[in-house]
């Protein structure tokens, strides 16, 4: 019980609804923490990994039927259908909840209902957040426990503020034909039912995070990204913020957490990583943006992940981690598809490993962890004021045409090249993977609210006093003729990142084109990074036929949000496609 009546009524209307069998409310102790572990692992539900190699590590199977996030069953409940917007699937608030309450009716009977407060930022910061999710799955609150700031002190503050996000969730019968993840923004409020997985069932994540947020935001002011936060540290001890919007499974991670390349470290440079997923930033009194990573955890893409590709994930997860979807070795290690060459014994479902199944851990298996493992998190993402934002990164994955890395003349550029973002789908959500679509600053599943409106709330924050960010697009994934990856990545896109931090200093020039400045190839740092001839010339230079027809994909893309799509960006795709006829 606590203290505030909304919250006790809350609680009491949705368990007179469910049934369930008993309430706890979660105090988010180690004890609790224990005691879930333990029934899980009596359950069935977690499998205990290997106790020397991976203490306290446990793995979780989900039903296979229910392995990403659900786009087509996710939707925005607006009153009025054209503040959803194109860009959601929309149904009316009354049907929505009329649907939902007839699943979650008695949904409960024979479970527990957990009451979870969690705070979204660090527990003190103004920037931060609050929510409460009722759910019946222990494993959403063992996630929630590791992803948030859970228990005792977010109820407190939620009792001060009187004010939370209200998320309700069930498991259901794992039905992919009784599954709905339901957004009703106007009354700061989620269902969702019939998936226990990722982004679907831990609402705290973008459920709140992003679709609530971003609504809360623009009616306050501030924006709620689907971007990472890494501070880059120079040889001088100077530490400048970057926040990066790409898809899902395209690379915030392993920015995030990148390692300089050897003559870098040797030189001094540092990474530090504030987040790795989302990341909400407001102006301050200086007028720069500052920004807080909202969670307090990774729940990271397992495949892939290697001592090469990321050490500083891999070092993160020998411990205290749950793996959800990964295949097993013999020996009971966690494995997956580009961790080492060992063969795995069994594949995510449990099966013996048979390479004509497909790959041995799920496309989009994870492991959530906490970010206080990682060896390079940073002291100040626990800073309640945030950390000050020096550019802001776009990007997708882009066989074709977009170059490794070009820069927008002002803001209304850069919001422009934010809103034209192209990415090929992953295996993050369901339906099919490496598809082109448009996918603005990597929020297309994530908004929630029109994004005529949203564009609008981005290009509003340019104003009299504000010091913004500059504004870069990337591009890791540009393939060669053979259909390999041009550019090498990973922790070589400090370099990238270096010519971008020179840029905010003003410390050196860059080639002006109509579609943005692109480096002067002398200014970047390669000395040792081995480019072929094709590379230099698709990474570095643009192709004014390949953008012409991409202008146009842009302006068909945009004639979706009709009149409603601010006039200033029609005026800049305009300029651009000018300048490129001249
Ligand atoms: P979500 O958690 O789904 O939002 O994804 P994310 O953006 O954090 O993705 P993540 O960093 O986990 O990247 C997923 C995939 O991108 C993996 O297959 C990585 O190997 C690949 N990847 C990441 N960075 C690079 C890069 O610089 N170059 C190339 N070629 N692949 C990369
Ligand atoms: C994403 O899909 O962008 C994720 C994973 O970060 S999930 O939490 O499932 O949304
Ligand atoms: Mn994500």
């Amino acid at each position: 019980m606590s203290n505030l009546e909304a919250l006790n009524q809350w609680v009491v209307g949705i368990a007179s609804l469910t049934q369930p069998e008993r309430i706890q409310w979660c105090d988010g102790s180690d004890t609790e923490y224990t005691e879930l572990l333990s029934q899980m692992q009596a359950d069935g539900t977690l499998l205990p990994l290997n106790a020397k190699t991976h203490p306290d590590s446990w793995l979780h199977r989900s039903d296979p039927d229910d392995v990403a996030r659900v786009e087509h069953l996710t939707f925005v409940c607006t009153t009025d259908r054209d503040d959803a917007g194109p860009n959601n699937h929309w149904m009316a608030p009354a049907d929505a909840h009329a649907k939902m309450d007839a699943l979650f009716a008695e949904c409960m009977r024979g479970r527990t209902m957990y009451v979870i407060p969690y705070c979204m930022g660090p527990i003190d910061s103004p920037l931060a957040r609050c929510g409460v999710e009722l759910t019946d799955s222990p494993y959403v609150v063992a996630n929630m426990r590791i992803m948030t700031r859970m228990g005792a002190a977010a109820l407190a503050r939620i009792e001060r503020e009187g004010s939370f996000v209200r998320g309700l969730h069930s498991i259901g019968e794992l039905d992919p034909d009784r599954r709905f993840i339901m957004h009703f923004p106007e009354e700061l409020t989620i269902k969702s039912y019939g998936s226990g997985y990722g982004g679907n069932a831990l609402l705290g994540k973008k459920c709140h995070a992003l679709r609530i947020a971003s609504w809360q935001a623009r009616e306050e002011g501030w924006l709620a990204e689907h971007m990472l936060i890494v501070g880059i540290e120079n040889p001088k001890g100077e530490t400048h913020y970057i926040a990066a919007a790409f898809p899902s499974a395209c690379g915030k991670t392993n920015l995030a957490m990148l390692i300089p390349p050897e003559s870098y470290r040797e030189a001094g440079w540092k990474v530090w990583t504030v987040g790795d997923d989302i990341c909400w930033m407001r102006p301050g009194e200086d007028g720069r943006l500052y920004a807080i990573n909202p969670e307090a955890g990774f729940f990271g893409v397992a495949p892939g992940t290697s001592a090469q590709s990321n050490p500083n994930a891999l070092a993160s997860i020998q411990h205290d981690t749950i793996f959800t979807n990964v295949a097993v070795t013999a020996d009971g290690q966690p494995w997956w598809e580009g961790l080492d060459e060992r063969e795995p014994a069994k594949d995510w479902r449990g099966r013996a490993h048979d390479a004509t199944n497909g790959p041995a851990a799920h496309p989009n298996s994870r492991f959530t962890v906490s970010a206080r493992q990682c060896p390079s998190y940073s002291p100040r993402a626990e800073d309640p004021q945030g950390v000050p934002i020096s550019a802001i990164v776009f990007g997708g994955r882009r066989a074709s045409l977009v170059p490794l890395v070009f820069e927008a003349r002002d803001w209304t550029h850069g919001v422009l090249i934010g809103a034209a973002m192209g990415s090929e789908t992953t295996a993050a959500a369901t339906g099919a993977v490496g598809v082109m679509r448009r996918d603005p600053m990597a929020m297309k599943p994530f908004c929630g609210y029109n994004f005529a409106d949203y564009f609008a709330h981005w290009l509003s924050f340019d104003k009299p006093g504000a010091k913004l960010p500059k504004i870069f697009h990337v591009n890791w994934f540009r393939k060669g003729d053979d259909g390999k990856f041009l550019w090498p990545g990973f922790g070589d896109n400090l370099r990238v990142l270096e010519w971008m931090i020179a840029r905010v200093d003003g410390s050196i020039d860059a080639v002006q084109t109509p579609i943005g400045a692109l480096p002067h190839v002398a200014s970047m740092r390669l000395d040792d990074v081995v480019l072929s001839a094709e590379a230099h010339q698709k990474l570095f230079s643009f192709d004014a036929d390949g953008w012409r027809s991409e202008l146009d994909g842009i302006k068909r893309y945009f004639e979706e949000f009709d009149a409603r799509l601010p006039r200033a960006l029609v005026d800049e795709r305009r300029r651009i496609e000018r300048e490129l006829a001249a």
